[in-house]
């Protein structure tokens, strides 16, 4: 019995109130889920309809919605934090704690949210935007969703079960290794981001190659749309960065495991080789998630400013330049460090030039802006909050990568007003006008544009009354990850401040979760599939998209293609007459993905607790999974032209 019990209070994470109370909220949360698909029997259409899908459009959709879930639990972390440093010497969470959360927000905000986010746009996005029927891997896809997902799970297993992580978003060791961080929370760690990282280096395989080898005949390279391009770059670093993480996490397993020396202070061993590595993968990934902000912003200005977008050619050279300058630039997160003036002076230059690029893209937003007829809409809104926003988080990026200066700036409250304005007002910013515009090509409704608008007002001011205090503080000596303070530092009233506009973008949040629940409710069926007078081929079919996107594969002549065939129809020139309807392929669902990704999750979980009985059935069962889908021969099917024909008449109302 009370080996039990000894096991038990080991095994589930206990605490004070407000802990006990989340867990509550999550296993109710879980039993009406159960519940509510049991009473309205949706077991089977749930299976059936997503869990076995390979359609890049509703994979695309699972991927939002979990990083809106993700946002909501990241978001919930930062505010908890942000509560705590409201006032000097505050007692709402205990210092332990407080390391726990600032690294959760940290992984789940770069690799649960903004991750899944863009890997959900790519999806949705794509294939219709280069004419393609589906991904050039559909089922591979499936497999990338599934991992992120299991993967995520088992990161946020660690609030419940063994304890969370706290050893900071980059894990380094010593802090991370056995000495520093016995318990598992650190295995969570490695092994939720090991699971989900082989799935995001799988997806950057599957867009390069879709976007290399299935768009629509006529698309050349130069005239693929800009999310296209942005897509196609932030894919180009995945496969490049992810590696490195996966390398080295599996370093730092085999120094907890087996006892290595890779990161350890004494046996040869030694931990900068760990934060090399580790930035190595991490300044790249920033520009993973910002590349794609800024194909969203390049294809909503010029949709907005009804124009072309401004320095083509141009925006193409600095995306790619961008993709190649993250991988010279890593150690500009520890000038500190001390390898010397020579090597701190290539990393400062290195770090400088990635602003020449992207000024020059910046110029071209406001060049496409200028004298065009623009509509504010809250896509548009988000754009163009994003110009200066991200203006200034760049400048003070510069300013951090003067090496001696960065001897002030590092590691304080400077440096995380920096990085959020980069993260919050590009990124975040980029995805949510990308979610808003592409909405009604998902759902085939937009989402209501008044309530928009108070979220878009309310994460703005709540950005800068949160960050513009902290640029202040970290001057006056406040360093990141401090649990608290005393009164006599005098950093109460711009902390308070601070938080007041945390808040303010908790509220913009729930704005968004309403906007959602009221446009599903409310907004008006969108018949004509380009609500927002598109330029790009996604526009030119109905919303939502049928199952095989386009009824016949569209030829493309120009850059903005949609738009000059409205152009073409506008001035009277009929139409190239369409291709006769041909049985068109398509891959079979597939449970694979589903089952192989939950048996890396039980082997996960064996090896965070390391036990056998978990590890070895849960890798068999992937061996398993494997075997049984290399010798399914019966992957895919056609569908026949009658049902095609009948879809498309259903679709445009009549006019097949
Ligand atoms: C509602 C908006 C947000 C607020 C109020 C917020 C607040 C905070 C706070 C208080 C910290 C801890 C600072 C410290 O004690 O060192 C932090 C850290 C961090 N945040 Fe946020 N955050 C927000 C959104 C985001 C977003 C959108 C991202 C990424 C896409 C992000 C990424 C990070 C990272 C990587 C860290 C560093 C964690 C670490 O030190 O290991 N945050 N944030
Ligand atoms: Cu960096």
């Amino acid at each position: 019995m009370d080996t039990i019990k000894q096991f038990a209070s080991e095994f589930f994470v206990t605490g004070d109130p407000l802990i006990l109370g989340a867990q509550v909220s999550i296993g109710l949360t879980m039993v009406a889920i159960v519940f509510v698909l049991s009473y309205f029997r949706k077991w089977g259409w749930l299976w059936r309809e997503w869990l076995t899908t390979v359609d890049h459009k509703r994979i695309g959709i699972m991927y939002v919605i979990c990083s809106i879930l993700m946002l909501f639990r990241g978001g919930v972390d930062a505010l908890l934090m942000r509560t705590q440093l409201a006032l000097p010497g505050m007692e709402f969470l205990h210092a332990d704690h407080y390391n726990q959360i600032f690294t959760t927000h940290g992984v789940i905000m770069i690799l649960f949210m903004a991750m899944p986010l863009m890997f959900g746009l790519f999806n949705i996005v794509i294939p219709l935007q280069i004419g393609a029927r589906d991904v050039a891997f559909p089922f591979l896809n499936s497999l990338s969703f599934w991992l992120f997902f299991w993967g995520a799970m088992l990161f946020n297993m660690s609030f419940v079960i063994g304890g969370s992580p706290d050893a900071g978003w980059l894990a380094y060791p010593p802090l991370s290794g056995l000495e520093g961080s016995p318990g598992v929370g650190q295995n969570f760690y490695i092994w939720g981001i090991q699971i989900s990282g082989i799935g995001s280096l799988m997806t950057g395989i599957n867009f390069i190659v879709t976007i290399l080898k299935m768009r629509a005949p006529g698309m050349g390279l130069m005239k693929m749309p800009m999310f296209t391009w942005s897509t196609l770059a932030s894919c180009l670093t995945i496969i490049l960065a992810f590696p490195i993480l996966t390398i080295t996490l599996f370093l730092l397993f085999m120094d907890r495991y087996f006892g290595a020396h890779f990161f350890t202070l004494d046996a040869g061993g030694n931990p900068m080789m760990y934060i090399n590595l580790i930035w190595m993968w991490g300044h790249p990934e920033v520009y993973i998630v910002i590349l794609p902000a800024f194909g969203i912003f390049s294809e909503i200005v010029s949709t907005f400013a009804k124009k072309t977008l401004f320095g083509y050619k141009s925006m193409v050279f600095a995306l790619m330049s961008i993709s190649i300058a993250s991988f010279f630039t890593w150690a500009h997160h520890f000038f500190t460090m001390g390898s010397g003036a020579n090597v701190n002076a290539f990393f400062a230059v290195t770090t400088m030039i990635i602003a020449i690029p992207t000024g020059v893209k910046i110029f071209n937003w406001l060049f496409t802006m200028y004298r065009g007829r623009i509509k504010f809409t809250t896509p548009m809104m988000w754009t163009i909050s994003f110009i200066p926003c991200f203006v200034v988080g760049g400048m003070t990026g510069v300013m951090l990568s003067v090496a001696p200066a960065d001897f002030q700036f590092h590691n304080s409250y400077f440096l995380i007003a920096h990085f959020h304005q980069v993260l919050i007002g590009g990124v975040a910013f980029g995805f949510f006008a990308g979610l808003t515009y592409w909405w009604p090509k998902m759902f085939g409704f937009k989402l209501h544009e008044g309530l928009g608008k108070w979220a878009f007002w309310l994460w703005n001011i709540g950005f800068y009354v949160c960050f513009m205090p902290q640029y202040f503080l970290g001057l006056d000596g406040m360093t990141r990850r401090m649990y608290t303070y005393d009164f006599d530092m005098g950093w109460g009233p711009l902390n308070l401040v601070s938080t007041v506009g945390g808040f303010l973008m908790g509220i913009g949040f729930l704005f968004q979760v309403w906007q959602i629940a009221h446009s599903i409710k409310f907004m008006q069926k969108d018949t004509t599939g380009d609500p927002w007078d598109g330029r790009t081929l996604e526009w030119s079919i109905p919303s939502p998209a049928p199952l095989y996107n386009f009824a016949t594969v569209p030829t493309v002549s120009e850059t903005d293609d949609w738009w000059a065939t409205k152009q073409r129809r506008a001035a009277g020139v009929p139409d190239a007459p369409a291709p006769a309807l041909e049985p068109i392929h398509m891959p079979k669902h597939s449970g694979i993905p589903f089952v192989m990704s939950f048996f890396w999750f039980v082997a996960g979980f064996g090896f965070v607790f390391d036990w056998l009985h978990f590890v070895i059935p849960g890798l068999a069962g992937v061996a398993i999974c494997m075997l049984v889908r290399s010798f399914q021969y019966d992957t895919d099917y056609y569908i026949p032209v009658d049902e095609v024909r009948r879809t498309e008449a259903a679709l445009r109302g009549g006019k097949a």
